[in-house]
């Protein structure tokens, strides 16, 4: 099979890096299940595996390869085995969440992508607040946040609904749609096209799968209304995969998003209004609390700021902020906020020292 690489997405930046190892073959991650990879090279699909240094000098779940990456690989045929993964190339994107449980781990949703599609639906879901964290995500992975809302079909105040977002979404194009209608279809194929990647993202059941079933022209993927007279095995995905889109493009589909934590963010672009009204601040440090001259504050007064997206501002820095630390950083950072400082909190432990002395 002869397959062209550019229609998966391969541009002149990662052939060049491709060129840096003899002997090895570049291919795209279509596909993972755990430890099994799918990927796609010039002579088509093959099951891979990584190699052990690969695996043995990952410091972190982020530096295995994912759906999207370009990797190397040592053979084109599976008739000797699995293709070994043996580098990745260096991601253009990166699309990562933080992994269930407490422990601070990223997981990589995917890599190199172009545009991501938020996806919220016009009715129950909605929820402006939650594309705030998308945008957090999405801004911070390199690719291009585009808003979609979906099921306008269930929705009667549109245009209350977009007048919310629009004080969430500078910077962000919004799209609404609705797959019962085919309304706005057109607006999101304008974003696809040949070698490029897109992805969807957003809560379950907010229709992402109907909409990349109905780009890619069948029912590729199952949708949660069908699930469960599905045995006739027509729908297949339950894990992330990158398809071919008929019309040139690559998408990739991302299951199982009910809550998306964060492993890295950027505020600064989601929240460029509240970062800018702060620069206005008397003080540089400005706690945007009790001091004199704080911009903040008298924004929210007169009602340019709303105290509701400053609230989800301080709540997603604390996020950003804490994911990176570990236990021990944690409690100091927890300390420090209490205290206001490591000076108030030797003063503090002073003071009870003190007490106990009389
Ligand atoms: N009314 C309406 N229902 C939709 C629309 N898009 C998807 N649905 C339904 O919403 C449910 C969830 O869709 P699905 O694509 O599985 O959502 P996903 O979990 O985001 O992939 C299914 O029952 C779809 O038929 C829409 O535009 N309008
Ligand atoms: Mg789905």
């Amino acid at each position: 099979m002869n397959i062209n690489l550019k229609d998966y997405g391969l541009t002149e930046r990662f052939e060049q890096e491709s060129t840096m190892y003899d002997d090895l073959f570049i291919a795209r991650v279509t596909e993972q299940h755990r430890e099994l990879y799918k990927v796609v090279s010039k002579c088509g699909e093959i099951d891979a595996s990584v190699s052990g240094k690969l695996a043995y000098s990952a410091d972190s779940p982020t530096a295995f390869p994912a759906v999207g990456d370009w990797v190397m690989i040592d053979r084109l045929d599976g008739n000797s085995g699995n293709a070994i993964i043996h580098h990745i190339l260096r991601r253009k994107s990166v699309l990562t969440r933080q992994a269930a449980g407490t422990e601070y781990t990223g997981q990589v949703i995917a890599a190199n992508i172009d545009t991501i599609f938020i996806c919220m639906s016009l009715n129950a879901d909605f929820n402006i607040r939650r594309i705030e964290r998308y945008l957090t995500i999405t801004w911070d992975s390199m690719a291009t946040p585009v808003i979609v809302l979906t099921k306008s079909d269930l929705c009667d105040d549109l245009p209350q609904k977009l007048d919310e977002l629009a004080s969430v979404s500078m910077g962000v194009d919004v799209i609404y749609c609705s797959s019962e209608n085919g309304n706005g279809y057109e607006a999101i194929s304008a974003y696809i096209g040949q070698g490029k990647t897109v992805a969807f993202v957003g809560s379950s059941g907010v229709g992402k799968s109907t909409l990349i079933n109905r780009l890619m022209g069948r029912d590729v993927l199952a949708t949660s209304a069908i699930r469960e007279d599905d045995a006739k095995g027509r729908h297949t995905t339950t894990y992330r995969q990158l398809l071919l889109l008929p019309n040139g493009g690559i998408v990739v589909d991302t299951p199982g998003m009910r809550e998306l934590q964060i492993y890295t963010g950027n505020l600064s672009k989601t929240f460029e209004d509240i970062e800018e009204i702060a620069t206005r601040c008397r003080f540089g440090n400005c706690s945007h609390g009790a001091e004199p001259g704080c911009a903040i504050r008298e924004a929210i007064k007169n009602g340019t700021l709303s105290e509701k997206r400053f609230e989800s501002y301080k709540k997603l820095q604390r996020e950003v902020l804490y994911v990176g630390l570990n236990a021990r950083q944690l409690e100091n950072e927890k300390l420090n906020r209490m205290f206001g400082g490591k000076g108030e909190m030797k003063q503090f432990k002073k003071h009870i020292k003190d007490k106990s002395n009389i």
